[in-house]
């Protein structure tokens, strides 16, 4: 049985690979994507969620849109990294479908409500702000959702301060909130997701694979690998989002460890931390865990099937 998720995000390069490996992986059922301002502004990035279903042939799957500012803090986006589209460096198709209605927290709320329990899996990818407007405005979610698996925070790294991750720092009240909530909660963080890269190797085996989708994604790596250049000092791009839902799909691609993970809510210099607990065994009920080390190759394999995956239908859909 495929596992059904909401992925919640903020598209963003990332984020983009991370709706193709779920539309196209046969172990996910992609039941909704909510969108939250991040990245870029809401309008952006919801904007470029329906242009990547375009590219995907997503179809039948509701969109909503979702908070536009985090709980407490100002917004803050990140064009040095996704530039001012928030997708800069390819063509974004118009969208072949609408919103649904819905604002994403209710789609969030109905999505899980209406189905089984522990049926339903969280893949957040962007800030936090919807998941935790959701457990607050339904507090029944917490105990139906199956999991929460989201991209976001790090033990020993930061990204957007020395020791805070962009998705957590900029609401870190919405992380405290669903790091809190008593679901199980994995933080596929930024120790895990620096091993994502997309080296030339990768984009050599993504440009074997041919056609529009294939050069949509090697556009988003050219784009992102510049800006990782310019802002970071990598010599190649972390993918972090696809490894959120590469977890899903398999979670042996990656070794976790139990530690009971807070979020710093008032230092000085260390807002947005993910303070995790690593001095002892956490007890066998601690829901949260951390992502430590990630299975390269595997998750690499899943990315390009799913780019195959998603080629191949479309060539059939044209002919
Ligand atoms: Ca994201």
């Amino acid at each position: 049985m495929p596992r059904k998720i909401i992925l919640d995000c903020d598209p963003g390069h990332d984020d983009a690979v991370a709706m193709l490996l779920a539309h196209a992986n046969p172990e996910i059922d992609l039941v909704a994507v909510t969108t939250v301002g991040g990245n870029q502004t809401l309008t952006k990035v919801t904007q470029n969620a329906l242009a990547v279903a375009a590219v995907a042939g997503i179809d039948g799957v509701p969109f909503a849109a979702g908070c536009d500012r985090p709980l407490v803090r100002p917004v803050e986006v990140a064009p040095d990294i996704h530039g001012d589209s928030g997708l800069d460096g390819v063509e974004l198709p118009e969208p072949t479908f609408d919103l649904d209605p819905r604002h994403a927290v209710d789609l969030i709320i109905d999505t899980v409500m209406n189905n089984e329990p522990g049926t339903v899996t969280l893949v957040p990818t962007g800030p936090l702000t919807n998941v935790a407007m959701a457990a607050r405005k339904e507090p029944r979610i917490v105990d139906r959702v199956a999991e929460v698996v989201l991209m976001g925070g790090g033990v020993h790294e930061g990204n957007w301060s020395p020791v805070a991750e962009f998705n957590i720092k900029v609401d870190p009240e919405a992380a405290h909130i669903v790091f809190d909530a008593g679901w199980p909660v994995t933080m596929v963080g930024l120790d895990l997701t620096h091993q994502a890269l997309a080296t030339d190797e990768v984009a050599a085996r993504i440009e074997a694979v041919g056609g529009p989708v294939a050069e949509f994604v090697l556009g988003l790596f050219a784009f992102f690998r510049k800006a990782y250049q310019d802002a970071q000092g990598f010599e190649f791009p972390p993918v972090h989002d696809p490894c959120a839902v590469a977890y899903v799909i398999d979670p042996s691609v990656m070794t976790t460890r139990k530690a009971p993970i807070s979020v710093e809510l008032t230092g000085t210099h260390t807002l947005g931390m993910t303070v995790a607990d690593l001095r002892r065994e956490a007890p066998e009920d601690c829901p949260t865990q951390a992502a430590f080390d990630l299975d390269v190759e595997r998750f690499w394999n899943m990315v390009i099937d799913a780019v195959g995956e998603i080629s191949a239908s479309r060539d059939a859909a044209e002919r």
